[in-house]
């Protein structure tokens, strides 16, 4: 029998890959989606003729929609991906962030509560919950949590209802604490995409500069196509546990930017200091970068490094792609598809 997995948060850059992986592993796939009066399903559109891909209308901000879909659905695995998941956004709409980001997950652990406690569920918890304290760095799964924002507060609950219910109800509930990945099929508004889509468009005589805000905070930056097989070994292992997910590497977003100028010839020279740092291109002294403060947060995780011996040695988990070759795929990507459009 085909095991049977429920996904929320599929039309995100990380359902579309973990659907993906799961086929490949001939499971059955579920997807929650909600109704745009936009097409949401971009990232999983190659996947609609798939036999066994499902998609149903639902919103992780509705329990009575959760609990009859997990009935109609009864899934194996539940993959809780659903979430509002941009920290800047985060602290324009604290308290819808904290409905759907926090409170959805009790939600959904209910329903299974109280529907089939057997069924396993995996969380995506976040490195955004270690935030604050820099002097931890490396982060693993002991480092006490510090959230800096709205997004991390709402996933802090997440991350302790999720633990509850695994010791209170013996439910598989495990936490996946994964540190930044991106992709080609990351969000636009998330720092790694603008940059590569800036590029993209600046060659393309699209857009003239980038403009961004902390250009010295540090990530530890990953391929989502690694980390969905990471999800997925979280939930095959005989016991649930939670693992930090991440590449044991950081790089400032300044070094991201100049390794994707980099791929297309551009070297950046920086002039200019705090709100008037600008960056130039060397041969033509044209400004491609500037900042903006109205991309600063109102509190900033400076350092993100993450520890992933856990995950290496319990689930013998590591990623494949390194920092160069992520920029460049994305940065590929990018200037192949703003070159057609
Ligand atoms: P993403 O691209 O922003 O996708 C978020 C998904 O959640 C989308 O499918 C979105 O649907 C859905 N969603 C939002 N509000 C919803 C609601 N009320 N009801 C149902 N679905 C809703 O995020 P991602 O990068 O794939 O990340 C997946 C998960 O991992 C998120 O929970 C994120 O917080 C967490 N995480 C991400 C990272 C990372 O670096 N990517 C790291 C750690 C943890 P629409 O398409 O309809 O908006
Ligand atoms: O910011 C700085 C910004 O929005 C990274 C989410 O997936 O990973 C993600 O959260 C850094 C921050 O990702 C711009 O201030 C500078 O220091 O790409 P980001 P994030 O905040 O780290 C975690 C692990 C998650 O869980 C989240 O769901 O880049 N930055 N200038 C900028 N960031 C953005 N977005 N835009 C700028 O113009």
């Amino acid at each position: 029998m085909a095991k049977i997995a429920l996904i929320t948060g599929i039309t995100g850059q990380d359902g579309s890959y973990l659907s993906e992986f799961l086929l490949q592993k001939n499971y059955e796939v579920h997807g929650i989606i909600r109704r745009h009066s936009t097409n949401c399903k971009e990232r999983i559109s190659q996947l609609e003729e798939n036999k066994n891909f499902f998609l149903h209308y639902g919103d992780i901000s509705d329990s009575s929609n959760l609990a009859n879909l997990i009935r109609e659905i009864n899934p194996d695995e539940v993959y809780n991906l659903a979430a509002q998941s941009h920290v800047g956004t985060s602290f324009e709409v604290p308290e819808y962030t904290a409905e759907v980001t926090g409170v959805g997950t009790l939600k959904l652990l209910e329903a299974i509560r109280q529907i089939n406690p057997k069924i396993k569920f995996y969380q995506a918890s976040t490195s955004e919950l270690f935030g604050g304290i820099p002097e931890t760095a490396p982060q693993n799964e002991n480092t006490p949590f510090y959230p800096k924002s709205p997004y991390g507060c709402a996933k802090l609950y997440a991350f302790w209802i999720t633990k509850n219910y695994r010791e209170s109800y013996k439910i598989f509930a495990c936490n996946g604490i994964l540190f930044n990945h991106e992709s080609p099929r990351r969000g636009e508004d998330f720092v790694t995409r603008k940059i590569t889509v800036g590029i993209a468009k600046i060659i393309a005589g699209k857009q003239e500069k980038i403009s961004l805000g902390n250009l010295n905070s540090k990530r530890d930056w990953g391929f989502a196509g690694d980390y969905v097989e990471g999800m997925w070994k979280i939930l095959q292992h005989d016991t649930a546990d939670d693992f930090v997910l991440a590449t044991g590497e950081t790089h400032t977003v300044r070094e991201f930017l100049e390794t994707a100028f980099n791929y297309v010839g551009i070297k950046i020279e920086w002039r200019g200091e705090g709100i008037n740092e600008k960056g130039f291109c060397s041969k033509t002294g044209k400004i491609l970068v500037d900042v903006n403060t109205k991309f600063f947060r109102p509190a900033e995780v400076d350092l993100l490094l993450g520890d992933p011996s856990k995950a290496e040695k319990i689930l013998n988990w590591k990623r494949k792609i390194s920092f160069e070759n992520l920029v460049k795929m994305m940065v590929e990507s990018d200037l192949k598809k703003f070159s057609q459009e």
